[in-house]
């Protein structure tokens, strides 16, 4: 992999309200079996010719079905972004539900709205326990 790129993900801190968060939407993976029955901030990988923005509305639209306006970016450690594997780095906006209601449609078994003060009682994956702190540090909401 020496020299090549790494791969882009993008995720959502679906919240309650951008304005004042209180809940934070926390997805069950399904697969795969390696990641399964750990809590991701939902979202994917960015395809050829999308910005990253545009791959995070399909990402939850797919996902979830649902339709989010997106907030401020909660920036990284390295360069901005994420470091999650060898081979990806993530990017994580904050965002609202702007129509539908979310649902484990693909790669989740199960969603939970983390009531404030409980946004770590999940067993989220490895890679996004450091984000969830920037995303309480960011809302100071937990
Ligand atoms: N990943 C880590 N945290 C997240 C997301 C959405 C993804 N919040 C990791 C899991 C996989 C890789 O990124 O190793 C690609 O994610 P996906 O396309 O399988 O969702
Ligand atoms: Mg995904």
């Amino acid at each position: 992999m020496t020299g090549s790129q790494p791969t882009l993900v993008v995720a959502a801190a679906l919240v309650d309200d951008l304005d004042a968060p209180t809940v934070l939407l926390s997805a069950r993976r399904r697969t795969p079996a390696s990641l399964a029955g750990r809590w991701e901030f939902p979202g994917g990988k960015v395809e050829p010719g999308e910005t990253p923005e545009e791959a995070l509305h399909r990402e939850l639209r797919e996902e979830l079905g649902v339709a989010v306006g997106l907030g401020d970016e909660v920036p990284g450690p390295e360069d901005g972004v994420w470091r999650i594997t060898p081979t990806h780095v993530l990017r994580l906006w904050l965002a609202e539900v702007v129509s539908g209601v979310p649902a484990p449609l693909v790669e989740h078994d199960e969603l939970r709205w983390l009531p404030a003060g409980q946004w770590f009682d999940v067993p989220w994956l490895d890679a996004d326990v450091p984000i969830v702190t920037a995303v309480v540090a960011l809302t100071s909401a937990d």
